[in-house]
């Protein structure tokens, strides 16, 4: 009985720690990789908020290790030297502004909690707050680390780890990075009194970096010790920070995702696998009938989703083939049907472009970071992608704000690579991914009227700039989407931005 109850309680705790606690109406997150803070700040007044985005996935914000020798690489910022919150998207007060000025316009901000590790052994010793360290003798007095507070003896993790040994995934060096104790009471300490700082500034969550090389033991324990959410900042009272763990799990190895849902929620890594693949022409859409758990995803509730992220979209982490911004059409279908169906808890990836996977993002020749330009026709420039920006993106945001937690009904299929279905009476999709033309009189279970189509243009006025779509009495309506169409896909919905 006693038993029961725990269990009963871990549960419910655990389901506290998967709630995103979006404003009302958002449903979609948004990863701005290496953004400044004020940058941010702008963004969610001028564009996030407006437009309906829940929420922010932001860079680490932690001081980190100054690498010059890579012509500072993105990825410095995995390499914390001390919980002070200085790097180069800005500093404690930027940072406190930003989360204050995007909460007030309905938008979150989650944290990319780097707590497996410090640095790596480098000749350069300087963090972007200027504390130093000494590598040798594990030395980090910025927080203060010592010896003490790391896995002993060192080791390395090997590839063949991943097979076969738990315990040296979790205590060994990922990539030699040195491996934090999170089993000893000093070390949890440092690490709850940063996430609660941050919780306490107004931040509605984490992603658990490297979440796979942590015991799901010693997570629980720093879960349940930090604070609810700032109540001064929008948030009910009561709520638990909402919490996604990066595990890496495409089957095969000996630590699983499964070990972590029962914490919190975690990244499914299958699922931007396979709409690549899907919408790369290596599968026909038609199979997508029945995505979700029956393709041995996570439960949806457990589900952190996205197609491409920091890592894989440059070959990092695992996976390849994983469609970015630089495959912009199927990429683009791919985003939509994340966005157009209820499975999981989505995130964008908002990248700033590259050719070589280790280059750093925009910058100046003394390392400063450069604010990304705004276009007159909404797109960025100044070297960055704004993934965000694109018609066909944002406006899929507000199509899964419109579908609200209807499900999927009248799902049709050609039998290969056009489908098209729709949410509730709320919304309604179809794609084209086969190279003959999709000219069909379908039921869109909107009511009778005009819609514009939200993918090949907005509406103006009382018209649309792309496609017009007529609604009859019976809810069926002609959907053409031409094999040669800029897009494969077609979208209309009852939100304002398609009702014409
Ligand atoms: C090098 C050698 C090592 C050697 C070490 C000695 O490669 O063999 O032991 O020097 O000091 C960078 C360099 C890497 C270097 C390391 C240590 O690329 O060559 O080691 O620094 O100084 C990002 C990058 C890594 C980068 C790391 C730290 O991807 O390349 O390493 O930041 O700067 C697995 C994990 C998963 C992980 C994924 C990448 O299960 O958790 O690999 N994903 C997350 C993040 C990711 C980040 C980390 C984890 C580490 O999403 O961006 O790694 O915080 O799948
Ligand atoms: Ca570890």
């Amino acid at each position: 009985m006693f038993r029961v109850i725990l269990l009963l309680a871990a549960t419910a705790l655990a389901h506290g720690y998967k709630n995103p606690h979006y404003a009302p109406g958002r449903t979609t997150m948004v990863h701005l990789f290496e953004w400044k803070w004020d940058d941010i700040a702008a963004e969610c007044e001028r564009w996030l908020g407006p437009r309906g985005f829940g929420g922010i996935q932001i860079s680490p914000p932690n001081e980190n290790l100054i690498i010059w020798s890579h012509n500072r690489p993105w990825w410095e910022r995995y390499q914390p030297m001390s919980y002070q919150l200085t790097t180069r998207s800005g500093n404690e007060q930027q940072f406190a502004s930003m989360v204050r000025r995007c909460n007030d316009a309905g938008v979150r901000i989650y944290v990319d909690a780097i707590i497996n590790h410090m640095t790596g052994t480098w000749n350069e010793n300087v963090g972007t707050g200027g504390n130093t360290a000494n590598f040798g003798q594990f030395n980090y007095p910025g927080v203060p680390f010592g010896r003490n507070d790391f896995n002993w003896p060192e080791c390395y993790i090997e590839p063949s780890d991943y097979g076969c040994c738990p315990e040296r995934v979790r205590n060994c060096q990922l990539s030699g990075l040195k491996d934090l104790n999170q089993g000893t009471e000093y070390v949890r300490q440092m690490i709850v009194t940063f996430m609660n700082r941050l919780i306490d500034m107004g931040v509605a969550g984490f992603r658990i970096d490297a979440a796979k090389h942590m015991w799901p033991g010693d997570l629980r324990i720093i879960y349940d010790r930090l604070h609810n959410l700032n109540t001064a900042h929008g948030f009910p009272s009561g709520a638990r920070p909402y919490i996604y763990q990066e595990v890496i799990d495409l089957g095969g190895e000996a630590v699983s995702r499964d070990e972590y849902t029962p914490l919190a929620a975690v990244t499914e890594f299958k699922f931007g696998m396979e709409l690549s693949r899907a919408f790369q022409g290596g599968n026909q859409l038609r199979w997508l009938a029945n995505w979700g758990p029956q393709w041995n995803l996570l439960a949806s509730a457990d589900s952190l989703v996205f197609i491409d992220n920091h890592d894989n979209q440059r070959g990092h982490g695992a996976g390849g083939n994983i469609l970015t911004y630089k495959q912009a059409r199927p990429y683009k279908g791919a985003i939509a049907f994340m966005l157009a169906h209820p499975y999981g808890e989505p995130q964008l990836m908002s990248s700033f472009g590259f050719q070589n996977t280790e280059a750093g993002p925009p910058m100046d020749s003394s390392g400063n970071l450069i604010s990304p330009s705004i276009n007159s026709d909404n797109t960025c420039g100044n070297g960055w992608i704004c993934e965000h920006r694109w018609r066909q993106i944002y406006q899929m945001v507000a199509f899964r704000n419109v579908a609200g937690n209807t499900n999927i009904n009248d799902w049709w299929d050609n039998g290969s690579n056009q489908i098209a279905f729709c949410r509730g009476g709320q919304g309604f999709i179809a794609f084209n991914n086969d190279s003959w033309d999709l000219n069909q009189n379908l039921q869109t279970c909107l009511p009778a009227g005009r819609y514009c189509d939200v993918i090949s243009g907005s509406k103006s006025g009382n018209s649309c700039t792309g496609k017009t779509v007529t609604v009859g009495n019976d809810g069926r309506a002609l959907i053409s989407v031409g094999a040669n169409d800029y897009d494969m896909m077609l979208a209309i919905h009852r939100g304002p931005e398609s009702s014409l």
